[in-house]
């Protein structure tokens, strides 16, 4: 693997998968392979888990780290070509990426979506700029499209919990008070495409995601109906698609609850954190043995690593 941006750059699920578990089961087997090595963590918004265990993932693998907040510690950046540079923006990003490939063996960028300009947001403009400019791996911290990484520790999550082989995994919007971004439910989309599972996704009507994304995924617009024999349900606001960036609906009835939850087949409840409690799920749900949202959030370190893994071993050969 040379650039990890997408769910579409992982080679082979099953192999990412059992690299992620060997590596749980020793995760620091490895020291050797990052040794003398730098990632970049360069952030655009804010994280929590994203941060700390890309961080955590890299030491494990004898790596050193640089976190940089970019939009509060940087210079503002450019990035459009032929840019007139006379406003507030000091820096493009055209010398920004080969500077820091200097000082980093990878990059790994977190930058939202606008959700005012769709086009734009697609384009995946600060992503693109870095793969464009820098001269080494780029991997995406979550952009405005896509959070990979998270994906890879769904899936991961999703392989220890099940106990059927092919398991019914519900991906349910839930309100929200803020418009948030399509990142988490394309990357979990594209993921359950990739995987052995049973794969609805129940929203709103109106709510549908990028159709290019979704593909030939099945969607039930009745949420009852869909959590029916369910054994992962996994909620995720996003804003709408369609009117981009808007909030059409914060239906309280959508809240994932013990009531919902008593419809599924005795379904593990996962969300990628942070969380808005008694907006997208109930206190009782997210408190109960039901809920594997910090397990998951646990093998974030576990997919981030198996990712630097295959990333640094592509540069060895
Ligand atoms: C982000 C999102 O993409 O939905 C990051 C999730 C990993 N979530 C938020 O921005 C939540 C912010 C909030 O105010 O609840």
């Amino acid at each position: 693997m040379k650039h990890f941006t997408s769910v579409n750059d992982i080679e082979n699920l099953d192999e990412l998968l059992l690299l992620a578990k060997q590596i749980k089961s020793n995760p620091f087997g490895n020291k050797a392979l990052g040794k003398n090595k730098t990632i970049g963590l360069l952030f655009f918004n804010p994280s929590l888990r994203t941060r700390l265990s890309t961080q955590k993932a890299a030491t494990n693998l004898g790596m050193n780290t640089i976190v940089m907040n970019l939009n509060n510690d940087g210079w503002s950046l450019e990035f459009e070509d032929g840019a007139i540079m006379n406003s507030n923006k000091a820096e493009h990003v055209k010398e920004a990426a080969q500077v820091i490939s200097q000082y980093c063996d990878i990059i790994a960028i977190r930058s939202f979506p606008s959700l005012t300009d769709k086009t734009k947001d697609e384009e995946e403009q600060v992503l693109n700029s870095f793969k464009k400019y820098a001269s080494v791996p780029v991997i995406s911290l979550e952009s405005a499209t896509e959070h990979p990484l998270q994906a890879v520790a769904d899936i991961l999550t999703i392989s220890e919990f099940k106990t059927k082989k092919k398991p019914k995994v519900v991906l349910s919007w839930a309100p929200h008070p803020k418009a948030l971004p399509h990142a988490v439910p394309n990357s979990f989309a594209k993921m359950m495409q990739l995987a052995d599972v049973d794969f609805v996704i129940t929203h709103p009507k109106g709510y549908e995601l990028n159709p290019e994304i979704i593909g030939k995924s099945k969607i039930v617009h009745n949420q009852d109906e869909a959590f029916k024999d369910a054994d992962f349900i996994y909620a995720k606001n996003w804003s709408n698609y369609n009117e981009y960036g808007q909030i059409l609906s914060q239906d309280p009835l959508w809240t994932i609850t013990s009531d919902k939850m008593k419809l599924t087949n005795s379904a593990k409840f996962m969300h990628c954190l942070p969380v808005r409690r008694n907006q997208i799920v109930s206190d009782e749900v997210l408190d109960s043995e039901t809920s594997i949202v910090i397990q998951q959030a646990n093998n974030r370190t576990y997919a981030a690593q198996a990712i630097l893994t295959q990333i640094l071993e592509n540069e060895n050969n």
